[in-house]
């Protein structure tokens, strides 16, 4: 493959209204974001992914769009957003737009105007079917709870939406709807971004009256076009967010001969801790095992016709170090495991903002202090079939999205430093002791941990370009592979556990590269490795 700059690239993902606020509102905005890129300058990074900025009404932070040209009130205005990407340009950071395409707002002008009539001339943009014996067209379910239909009074049709009913689909059979798209990308890229992170983009080529939502028949077709007629001519990173891929589906999406997108998200790793066939809600105790197989089936499978992006969390997903690691005895040791694991692998790491400082999950007790529309759906929707208050807290807590949105932390003055005024989303309580401060003055912090690990990936192309291969014969909660470019071979060891274990093989350590328990030599036939320990070295 002809090397990217975004093969080699580590990604920060922003969360806006929850990383800094810079005038006391409690919500989080771009000026704060501009007064923190020496921050990030510091981690190393290479891109922001910036969630949504754009206007919006906010039933879904930001990711319903009323106006794909402006900017959100509360974040700042256009001439901030310009300001973002001239400052960080000047770190050498790119700044990649999220692109939320799938559907709009309720509020924006074309709905607006679709609403007013069959024959208005937006009506098309969306997706509108009459009943059927008095009832929805059809049994589509929305992500948030509910018919995917919303009956619209006034012209006797339903429309379709695949999240909440303020968030209509857009109709991408409509030749128009697709013009239109086109041209607020062309315009994001002419303000010279970075690149796109693509929300739900396997959505886009959906068949409603079939009940085909992801990878419908058109999809590679639409992407295509939107490669041809927006950012191919740009040297930008695009990664498209799709559940539904599996590694056949991913080639499709990112081999560079097809000329569509850079890479994909796939979920089939963060998806393990959940019960078949059930809800995110329904946990199942994780399996190191499932893992080791699913991340090495990625790894291997995509061959030089396609990559990888690599991530443990986002903002929809809870804390990694709360979830699979240990965020009380072995906070620190668990934190820096997982990251080690994650970022010596092939592809393109993403940095949740706050995982590089270990941030954890929120405690809640009640669901008065739960923002996100999708767990209080589910909260009231689960209330109704008769399950307990402390069961669905109990999933509220462990996978509910407010567990990754809450503020920032960045010091132990009043709020975490994130602001002077009241955060729209509570501080978690822990920020005295998990805050950015405390992890820059102290040299064996988890941020060091991040800081090194990108450096180490940038001085060294066997991240970027070695072979993987999976280490069959270890214990069950050992997780270690091989990297391997020319004759240079290095050897990953993590211990998936809070209990002591053991790794033994014939190779000979040449060199530590890094360890999240200090060692400066490493005897490999029988070596006792600590909870949670990891290292990487040269062999
Ligand atoms: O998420 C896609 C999506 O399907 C989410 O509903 C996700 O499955 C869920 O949060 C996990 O349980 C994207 C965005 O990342 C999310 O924030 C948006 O709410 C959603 O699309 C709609 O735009
Ligand atoms: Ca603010």
């Amino acid at each position: 493959m002809d090397p990217r700059w975004w093969h080699t690239a580590v990604i920060y993902q922003i969360y806006p209204r929850s990383f800094q606020d810079s005038n006391g509102d409690g919500i989080g905005d771009i000026k704060g974001i501009i007064s923190r890129l020496d921050y990030l300058h510091t981690l190393g990074i290479n891109a922001i992914w910036l969630s949504p900025v754009y206007k919006s009404p906010n039933v879904d932070n930001g990711y319903d769009i009323s106006d794909y040209r402006d900017i959100m009130d509360e974040f700042g205005s256009i001439e901030d957003m310009d300001e973002l990407i001239s400052e960080a340009a000047k770190y050498d950071i790119k700044i990649i737009m999220d692109l939320v395409v799938n559907h709009t707002s309720d509020q924006h002008p074309w709905f607006i105007e679709a609403k007013k009539g069959k024959d208005n001339k937006y009506r098309d943009y969306y997706i509108w079917r009459n009943p059927v014996d008095g009832n929805v067209p059809n049994n589509l379910r929305s992500s948030f709870g509910g018919s995917a239909w919303e009956f619209d009074k006034y012209s006797g049709q339903y429309y379709l939406h695949l999240f909440s009913k303020h968030q209509p689909d857009l109709n991408w059979e409509n030749e128009k709807v697709r013009q239109e798209v086109w041209d607020l990308m062309n315009f994001w890229l002419e303000k010279g971004v970075g690149g796109f992170r693509m929300d739900v983009i396997d959505l886009i080529g959906k068949v409603p009256d079939e009940e085909i939502t992801s990878n419908g028949p058109k999809l590679h077709e639409y992407l295509q076009e939107m490669n041809r007629k927006t950012f191919g001519k740009y040297d930008v990173l695009t990664v498209g967010e799709t559940w539904g891929a599996t590694p056949d589906i991913a080639k499709l999406f990112s081999n560079p001969e097809r000329k569509e997108l850079s890479m994909v998200f796939q979920f089939e790793h963060i998806c393990l801790d959940q019960q078949e066939g059930m809800e995110k809600w329904d946990l199942k105790p994780l399996q190191i095992k499932e893992l080791k197989r699913v991340i090495a089936k990625w790894q291997t499978a995509l061959g030089k016709k396609g990559w990888n992006s690599l991530f443990w969390n986002n903002h929809d997903l809870p804390r990694i170090v709360s979830r699979w690691g240990n965020d009380k005895q072995y906070h620190s040791e668990s934190a820096k495991m997982l990251a080690i694991l994650l970022h010596m692998l092939r592809g393109t790491p993403y940095i949740y903002q706050g995982e590089e400082i270990g941030m954890t999950n929120y405690p809640i007790s009640s669901i008065e202090e739960v923002d996100d529309i999708e767990s209080r759906n589910m909260y009231y929707e689960r209330l109704a079939k008769g399950y307990s208050k402390r069961e669905i807290l109990e999933s509220i807590n462990a996978k509910g999205r407010d567990n990754a949105r809450t503020p920032m932390q960045w010091d132990d003055t009043e709020n975490a430093g994130f602001t002077k005024g009241t955060p729209w989303l509570h501080v978690n309580p822990n920020y005295h002791q998990i805050n950015v401060k405390k992890n820059l003055e102290n040299p064996n912090s988890i941020f060091y941990t991040y800081q090194q690990l990108i450096r180490v990936r940038k001085e060294n192309p066997i991240i970027t370009w070695g072979d993987f291969q999976l280490i069959e014969n270890t214990e069950e909660e050992v997780f270690a592979y091989y990297r391997k470019l020319g004759n240079e071979k290095w050897l990953i060891v993590a211990n998936f556990s809070e209990s002591e274990s053991v790794f033994s093989s014939k190779d000979v350590v040449k060199k530590v590269i890094m360890s999240n328990y200090k060692q400066n030599n490493i005897n490999l036939s029988n070596k006792r490795l600590k909870p949670y320990e990891a290292f990487v070295v040269r062999i």
